[in-house]
């Protein structure tokens, strides 16, 4: 006990709250670069989907992530590494190995399946709330991939269910070359018609048993 505070309370806190290494936005551009140079190079031989232009509003977004929460990313994910804290090194050797596209850590999944992580981060976000965890979920897709059913379904899930799970959605505007608003969103109200109705019959049957 040290201050009327266990030593294991205090030990879990302490972890909690261990800092993370703060990287800049020059930092985080100059490295993005740098994989740009060498794929230029060739010596990369696999796809590479970089980040550019958003470095400040992730920056602000990470303030809010702590040490042992979950990421799940995309194919573009390597601001996403190197903002939680993780290793440059380590990145960039996955990425000079053909992996940037599905990069991988400890907590830190990615996929480059549009919008398939978002059942996993869900199912660990549950998880983390039927376990008692303090830590959360942090679940990056992009504007197209907000757009998909599934992504919708576990958005739904989430808040309904209320999961310790942040859908962080980077909007750039565009699905590949596709202009993700005209192709996606505005569409949606013109094809749809709603009426109520009360039920006459149960969901099955017709409310009494029968034998056959
Ligand atoms: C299930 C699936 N369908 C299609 C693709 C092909 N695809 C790769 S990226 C992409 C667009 C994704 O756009 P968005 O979610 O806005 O992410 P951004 O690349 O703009 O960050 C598509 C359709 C895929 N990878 N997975
Ligand atoms: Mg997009």
């Amino acid at each position: 006990m040290w201050l009327g505070i266990s030593r294991r309370c205090l030990n879990t806190r302490l972890k909690g709250n261990m800092r993370i290494k703060n990287r800049t936005k020059k930092e985080i551009i100059e490295f993005e670069e740098e994989i740009a140079k060498q794929y230029e190079q060739a010596k990369i031989r696999s796809p590479i989907h970089l980040s550019g232009g958003n470095e400040e509003e992730l920056i602000k977004i990470f303030k809010d992530y702590r040490k042992g929460d979950w990421i799940f990313s995309t194919y573009r994910s390597h601001y996403h590494w190197l903002l939680s804290g993780r290793s440059p090194q380590d990145l960039r050797k996955q990425i000079l190995n053909g992996h940037s596209m599905h990069v991988y850590g400890k907590k830190f999944f990615t996929s480059s399946i549009v919008g398939g992580v978002a059942p996993i981060a869900l199912g660990v976000a549950l998880a983390l709330k039927k376990k008692g965890s303090s830590h959360k979920v942090w679940c990056f897709v992009g504007d197209m991939a907000a757009e998909c059913g599934l992504v919708k379904e576990c958005i739904r899930y989430a808040s309904g269910h209320n999961l310790p799970i942040i859908f962080v959605i980077e909007d750039n505007g565009y699905s590949v070359r596709a202009i993700t608003r005209p192709t996606w969103g505005e569409h949606r109200a013109k094809v749809t018609r709603r009426y109520r109705y009360k039920r006459h019959y149960p969901h099955a049957g017709i409310g009494k048993y029968v034998m056959f």
